[in-house]
């Protein structure tokens, strides 16, 4: 929480011994090609990985609880420091090893740091952007009329795009992390870093929560992470038992592309505000004053539970039942076919007008009906699902039924994602549906859905036939040409123990 993340020295510290052998020649062709690249050797390299959410999805906007891990998969960040000779203004240039679908690209540094993010137009260094401006922004409040240095930047990702793993995290905290380091940060705390990379990420146009930079700098190698938003972020490292045989995670990708910059209004952004309005409604219904929560996420389910305990006092009650008194709240007040834009304003005392303007200019959405109901039962179910899960690891029943116990809950979280909540496609549900019937204990859908990545929890002794039963059933019909090796050449199918969160390497 409170620790810096770590510098080190020796690449061999930055993965497992069994972790991919590419991701150790990663490592050592974005050195050589910087060298190539800037003609000279990279200063540092920062990087932060990816993350795969076990369950909780869909709620950290809503500031309760989740539980992901980190992956083997990265994004590296070489960087080298460029002195500024006089007259001249400082520059970064950035630079993707993958140099034909990712483009050189360079921008000012202007000393207030501001620099522009077009949010409209994709474009793969806006994230390093995101990162660098909120960088910026921290060091500006620290520092007395900092102003930032220029630098060379080469990039290396290897965590699918758009697929549920995120790699905009991932990007934006080694981003960030990258430019405190250029600017004389050797010590960047990681509470600071992950606060500074969720507001960052979004300016990049997706209104999302904090687990996915938490996981990203968090995750200590072999552990989940227990993230909390309220009263205030926090993270604890959740261990899995040693079983026999062994447990792993598997995901899976569907390939069917969810890109959240295109679909945000009718998918992803539209589902924030709907819990948002779930809280304002509740709260309007039963007098309950809501608060700005703290943090940036204003106004969220969370903290309509907390403003609502307090009124009604909270003597008797603990998180769980709160929880199922929250769920019977919402059930009960909150009408199932939905509210329109007229009626939620009414219900506010506001017109509509005021409504869009609140809550829909800074994120833009689209839709007829704000279905409050689903999103908000959702959203207490998942979080009651967490307790559970996470319950059942610090003490696990006697009886030889954790597996199939902590697989159930991950199972519920699908039906919910599909049927309550309305994020998951047909492509996910077949994945799932094809695991369970080779041996997984628990399938669902893995980050914000609509298409992306599945995670399965498996014993180790099954993984080959799983990923057999997918070759067979899913990826060879989807496209007839499929073999083992495209599978590979795609990472359609990962294995992965818990990875290391973000840190720097600097040479010895
Ligand atoms: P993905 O789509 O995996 O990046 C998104 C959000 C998370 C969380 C999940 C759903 C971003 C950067 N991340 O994850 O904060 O809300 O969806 O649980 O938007
Ligand atoms: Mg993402």
């Amino acid at each position: 929480m409170n620790d810096p993340v770590p510098v080190i020295k020796d690449v061999d510290q930055l993965y497992a011994q069994d972790d991919l052998p590419s991701q150790r020649e990663r490592f050592t062709n974005l050195v050589n090609s910087f060298q190539v690249n800037f003609d000279t050797s990279p200063a540092f390299v920062a990087r932060s990985p990816g993350r795969v959410n076990i369950i909780g999805e869909h709620i950290d906007y809503s500031l309760y609880e989740v539980l992901p891990m980190a992956i083997a998969a990265d994004v590296l960040i070489g960087v080298s420091l460029v002195p500024l000779r006089t007259h001249q203004e400082a520059r970064v240039s950035l630079r993707n090893v993958n140099s034909t679908k990712f483009k050189h690209a360079s921008f000012k540094v202007p000393d207030y740091g501001n620099i522009d993010i077009d949010a409209s137009e994709l474009q793969w260094y806006n994230y390093f952007k995101s990162g660098f401006r909120g960088a910026v922004e921290l060091l500006q409040k620290r520092i007395p009329g900092f102003s930032p240095c220029g630098m060379n930047v080469l990039v290396d990702g290897n965590v699918p795009a758009g697929g549920g793993l995120s790699s905009s995290a991932a990007f934006v905290c080694a981003s960030a992390l990258a430019v405190l380091r250029a600017n004389g940060q050797d010590q960047v705390i990681k509470k600071d870093l992950v606060e500074l990379a969720i507001v960052s990420e979004r300016s990049v146009g997706v209104n999302s929560g904090g687990m996915d930079q938490a996981a990203s700098v968090f995750t200590i190698r072999g552990d989940a992470v227990s993230v909390t938003f309220s009263p205030e972020l926090n993270a604890e490292a959740i261990k899995f038992p040693q079983l026999d045989p062994p447990i792993t995670f598997m995901i899976a990708q569907s390939f069917v592309a969810a890109d959240k910059h295109v679909t945000a209004p009718k998918h992803y952004n539209l589902r924030v505000v709907e819990c948002t309005l779930a809280a304002e409604v509740l709260a309007a219904k039963l007098d309950v004053s809501l608060k700005d929560d703290a943090g940036p996420l204003g106004r969220s389910l969370r903290g309509f539970q907390s403003a609502y305990f307090q009124m009604i006092g909270s003597e008797g009650h603990d998180d769980k039942s709160k929880l199922e008194e929250l769920l019977s709240l919402t059930k009960t007040r909150l009408d199932p076919q939905g509210y329109t834009r007229d009626e939620i304003g009414s219900i506010l005392s506001i017109s509509k007008d005021e409504l869009e303007k609140r809550f829909m200019t800074k994120f833009r959405v689209e839709t007829e009906r704000f279905l409050l109901q689903q999103r908000a039962r959702h959203v207490f179910e998942e979080a009651l699902r967490v307790l559970a899960f996470k319950k059942l690891l610090q003490s696990p029943p006697e009886d030889g039924s954790l597996l199939s116990r902590l697989g159930d809950l991950m199972n519920q979280t699908q039906v919910s994602c599909r049927e309550v909540y309305e994020c998951s496609c047909p492509e996910l549900d077949q994945l799932c549906d094809i695991a369970r019937e080779a041996g997984s204990y628990g399938s669902r859908l893995t980050g914000a859905g609509w298409g992306g990545c599945t995670v399965h929890l498996v014993p180790k002794n099954k993984v080959e036939a799983i990923e057999a039963a997918w070759e067979e059933k899913y990826y060879k019909k989807r496209d007839s040409s499929m073999t083992k090796q495209k599978m590979a050449e795609a990472a359609a199918v990962v294995v992965s123990e818990p990875g290391h969160g973000s840190m720097v390497y600097v040479r010895r």
